[in-house]
């Protein structure tokens, strides 16, 4: 069964003015599209076509070598950008609520405190790559960044056993037409589209998450 585009769960103008409709549609169908193009191009023919998404990404390292670079680039870009859509909305309510907002406040000092530890990590990737809030199978909340579209999956980067909950992706094409190069303008207004209901529900599945592939993202199956 090959991979597939995962619907997107929003029209392209529905994360506007914070981002773009022309910015979602060349994102979503030319972008994530081709990394889903290229993951099946990569492992067609091979036994590795039945193997989930998850399966592949956490064991990269036992991938012949003539597909691992392309199972790690557009398998990871295939998975970061199935999770991504489902963190935004457009009705976002600005704010974690509930047990995530205390658990935020008690790891971070607060929910401003935070923001900005993220946004930093955000700023100072440098190049293309994306920024990460994981838990671990306790809860216990994390941020740093990653290169291109690697991800917690892949056993040899995570630190430690960890979940993705929040993902931002950092890559000019996520930002350039309304932002140019203005990446931290660009974090800061996609804060607005941040859904924190389904950040919580991805750290409720961390917390019952053998492995780092926890997330209820569509592709996690
Ligand atoms: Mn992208």
């Amino acid at each position: 069964m090959p991979f597939e585009l995962p619907k997107l769960p929003y029209e392209f103008n529905a994360l506007e003015p914070h981002i773009d409709a022309r910015t979602m549609e060349i994102h979503y169908t030319k972008h994530h599209a081709a990394y889903v193009a290229n993951l099946n191009a990569a492992v067609e023919g091979t036994d590795w076509a039945e193997k989930s998404l998850n399966e592949l990404l956490s064991n990269l390292n036992t991938l012949p070598e003539s597909i691992r670079t392309a199972v790690r680039n557009n398998g990871g870009g295939h998975w970061n950008h199935s999770m991504f859509w489902t963190i935004m909305c457009s009705n976002a309510v600005g704010a974690p609520t509930g047990d995530l907002a205390s658990k935020i406040d008690q790891t971070f000092g607060s929910f401003d405190e935070m923001k900005a530890a993220f946004a930093k990590a955000a700023g100072t990737r440098f190049g293309s790559g994306w920024a990460w809030l994981t838990a671990d199978e306790n809860g216990d909340l994390k941020i740093w960044s990653s290169a291109n579209q690697d991800n917690p999956c892949m056993t040899d980067l995570c630190m430690g056993d960890c979940t993705a909950i929040l993902c931002l992706d950092v890559w000019e094409h996520a930002y350039y037409l309304n932002y140019q190069n203005r990446r931290p303008d660009y974090v800061n207004g996609w804060w607005n589209v941040v859904d924190w209901s389904a950040v919580e529900a991805n750290w409720n599945a961390a917390q019952n998450a053998k492995s780092g592939c926890g997330c209820s993202c569509s592709c996690n199956s």
